[in-house]
């Protein structure tokens, strides 16, 4: 069996992109105007000043529109909410993100829930979110929709094939085990608290691991041939990006295995772009 390859989310994400690029031109030429994405970062933090800036240049790079609203730390839930409003009322914007983590003053559910459903890019709406585990057409968050990207990109079968996944985010975990499945893979959802993690990740065929602690999964809690993606995004002492998953050991024994970087995050904004797409469209349609 081939080991340690490598999937190049970057590249993929770069192709992903392009499409969107296209779409971009044709929608503009059907409809006379571009899909236009707006984000809005609440405070600071540097880590989702990244995140942001990553994803208005990704819209910039598709020839989409988009907008970054900066409010200040103090900002009040009340004022978000009407920013929030406002956009949901404005014919020109598509999809509206609200960058998270949010300030502790500010109660992230309400804000998700004032997000118009059919301009939640991030699928995090409760109508999205039922959509998903009701199988409907519906917004798909992006991560987990990056994930299954990735994984189709090395051409594995899911069908009947033992999937875990380590991590029960709202974001991330849920909703990739319900991708999983709809692919007719057995799923596991493991966590911080599964007793004997290593001999639940060995059963996995495909192994997702999402937890958010550096180092986490190992090459001996890995089952030869196994495709490994690898969501985590840590710092490490020296301060470089790493993920939950030891590389060097897991790259031994995996058939496929994601980088951190240039993995899981690229695929998330490719995939924010496409959902965007997805919200112009239905709402031109509607
Ligand atoms: C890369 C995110 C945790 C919590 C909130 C490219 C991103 C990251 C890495 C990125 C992430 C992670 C995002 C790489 C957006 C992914 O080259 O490996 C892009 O911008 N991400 C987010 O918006 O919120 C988060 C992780």
């Amino acid at each position: 069996m081939n080991m340690g390859n490598i999937i190049d989310g970057k590249a993929l994400s770069a192709l992903v992109k392009d499409e969107v690029r296209s779409e971009v031109q044709e929608l503009e030429a059907r409809f006379g105007r571009k899909p236009c994405l707006c984000v809005i970062i609440v405070g600071e933090n540097p880590a989702s000043q990244v995140y942001v800036r990553n994803k208005v240049k990704a819209a910039a790079y598709t020839g989409m529109d988009s907008r970054l609203i900066e409010l200040p730390a103090e900002i009040s839930e009340e004022e978000l909410l009407d920013r929030i409003r406002e956009l949901n009322d404005d014919p020109l914007v598509d999809g509206i993100l609200v960058q998270l983590p949010l300030p502790k003053h500010i109660n992230e559910e309400r804000v998700i829930d004032t997000i118009s459903r059919e301009k939640d890019v991030d699928g995090f709406h409760p109508a999205n979110v039922s959509g998903l585990w009701l199988g409907k057409d519906c917004i798909v968050p992006c991560t987990p929709a990056g994930i299954m990207r990735l994984i189709d990109s090395v051409g594995v079968e899911l069908k009947g094939k033992m999937a875990v996944v380590v991590g029960r985010s709202n974001i991330v975990g849920k909703p990739v085990a319900k991708l999983l499945l709809d692919r007719h893979a057995t799923v596991v959802i493991a966590h911080s608290r599964t007793a004997d993690l290593g001999a639940v990740t060995r059963l996995a065929d495909v192994l997702v691991v999402a937890v958010g602690k550096a180092g986490l999964v190992t090459g001996e809690m890995v089952k030869p041939g196994a495709v490994v993606i690898d969501v985590g995004m840590n710092r490490n002492a020296e301060g470089k990006l790493c993920g939950d998953v030891d590389f060097a050991s897991c790259e031994k024994v995996a058939s496929w295995i994601t980088p951190v970087p240039g993995g899981v995050g690229p695929m998330t904004i490719a995939m924010l772009m496409k959902n965007t797409i997805h919200c112009f469209l239905s709402r031109m349609q509607a």
